[in-house]
């Protein structure tokens, strides 16, 4: 059930501002959003990738990769469909983390983050950098079901839900800003919640 937010949070409660960015309802509820059916993923051959502008390609394997600190965030998540979800904790590994695996040529800064099923989207890499992003395998206390994007879905809360790419297996890093997978069909290059960034053009 969604229902439509009438409050606002008051300054009392944590120093102001609204909780909600425009245009949004708030659910608790966790509801799916994908374009085609969820991949099956063999964990066995499941590979992380990073390659286009870097000095050397790597490829994780998941071993690899769970060998890489761990982080917890607490974050909303706002899908352009008017849904927030405002009580969320993943648990991953940091963007900037998995960055430090990587070594980027200077003319890096755009990532095309990829998915297994073909879905992508694409992110500057400062936004991608800020302290809340991660690369999540668990929400709320239990390992991410393939639906929510299990193993592995990238999380960006400073952005619209589509930029959270769900069964990430690998970053593309780019000198331009080129469009993903929703991009390209009319959603927003940047898609900032807050700014209402949703669509360059309306879909048909
Ligand atoms: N690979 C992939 N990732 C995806 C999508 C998708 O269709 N495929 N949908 C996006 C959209 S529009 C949203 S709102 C969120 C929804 O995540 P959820 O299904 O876990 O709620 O996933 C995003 N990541
Ligand atoms: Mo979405």
């Amino acid at each position: 059930m969604l229902r439509k937010l009438g409050r606002l949070r008051t300054s009392g409660e944590d120093g102001g501002g609204p909780t909600v960015p425009p245009g949004q309802f708030v659910t608790e509820k966790f509801p799916v959003l994908t374009f085609g059916p969820t991949p099956k993923i063999d964990m066995s051959s499941w590979r992380f990738k990073a390659f286009g502008l870097v000095e050397r390609e790597i490829d994780l394997s998941w071993k690899q990769l769970m060998a890489l600190s761990k982080t917890t965030v607490d974050v909303p998540f706002h899908c352009v469909t008017q849904w927030s979800r405002l009580e969320n904790t993943w648990e991953g590994v940091a963007f900037a983390e998995v960055m430090t695996q990587v070594l980027l040529r200077p003319e890096a800064r755009y990532a095309m983050v990829h998915c297994y099923g073909g879905y992508s989207t694409n992110l500057p890499l400062d936004v991608l950098m800020d302290d809340d992003v991660l690369l999540a395998y668990r929400h709320d206390g239990e390992a991410l079901t393939p639906e929510h994007g299990g193993p592995l879905r990238l999380v960006v809360p400073k952005r619209y839900g589509w930029k959270s790419a769900k069964w990430v297996n690998g970053l593309e890093f780019m000198a331009e800003d080129t469009p993903g997978f929703w991009e390209a069909r009319g959603y927003d290059m940047r898609g900032d919640p807050w700014k209402e960034e949703r669509f360059w053009r309306s879909l048909s």
